[in-house]
């Protein structure tokens, strides 16, 4: 009890950083539960699907290497959090990543890591590069991710990090045709921004987390995954 009043406390205090409004732990972990996880206690026969994930990473010039730590860290707690519902196996849930900063870089493929151990340890080793903010490659290059290596069944998201507004190309057109395929972007914005709708267009309903800083979304994704929260210094 004591341990879940602090944890409450901490999520209150870590509200208030930034200025815009930051998503919470229980709201960061029912958005992840209800993709990963849609079947309810009351669906007897359901059974989680195995999924497709694609992690894109930005690694533009105004993110320094101290954030592009914290959000390789945060990343690595959502790939956790996912694992422990819809697990990461040879059959079961795969994972890939890209970095895009004005060019993209497809860091490894969904069929590359059958295991967490080597999703974390593979998103641990990737570099910090420089660059504009070209979402709409991203998003054309994580389509050809799923499609390359292309499992019928199995859901797909794009987990997409940015700290700012693309400011290559327009992003929208694509987001809307990945999404007409049924696929489901989910938007993570760092920072305040001021276009805040472009975001809301790019990604699926109800799907944009918001936090000030990389830091605090190292944080809370780690406290969605029921660990401690990390040294700012890290
Ligand atoms: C990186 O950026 C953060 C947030 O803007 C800032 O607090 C930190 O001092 C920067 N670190 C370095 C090494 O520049
Ligand atoms: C930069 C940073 O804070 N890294 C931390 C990421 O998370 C691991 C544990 O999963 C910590 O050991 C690192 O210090």
């Amino acid at each position: 009890m004591k341990r879940f009043c602090a944890l409450i406390l901490t999520a209150t205090l870590l509200l208030n950083e930034g200025n815009g409004i930051s998503t919470t732990v229980n709201e960061l972990s029912d958005i992840l539960k209800k993709i990963v996880a849609p079947c309810t206690t009351e669906q007897a026969n359901c059974k989680n699907p195995a999924l497709d994930i694609v992690f894109a990473l930005d690694s533009s010039s105004n993110i320094n290497d101290t954030e592009f730590k914290m959000q390789k860290n945060a990343t690595k707690a959502i790939a956790d959090f996912i694992d422990r519902h819809s697990p990461i196996t040879p059959d079961g849930t795969r994972v890939g990543a890209l970095t895009f900063a004005t060019d993209v870089v497809r860091e490894f493929e969904l069929n590359e890591h059958t295991g967490l151990e080597d999703v974390l340890g593979y998103i641990y080793e990737i570099n910090n590069r420089m660059g504009d903010t070209n979402i709409e490659l991203a998003l054309e290059t994580a389509q050809l991710m799923f499609e390359d290596f292309f499992l019928e069944e199995s859901p797909k998201l794009i987990w997409l990090h940015t700290d700012g507004v693309s400011n290559l190309g327009d992003p929208i057109p694509r987001a809307t045709s990945i999404k007409n395929q049924g696929w489901t972007m989910c938007v993570v914005s760092i920072g305040n921004h001021a276009d805040v709708d472009g975001i809301d267009d790019i990604a699926s309903p109800g799907c944009v987390v918001k936090f000030g800083s990389f830091t605090e979304y190292a944080n809370v994704a780690r406290m969605a995954l029921g660990q401690p929260q990390i040294d700012i210094l890290g």
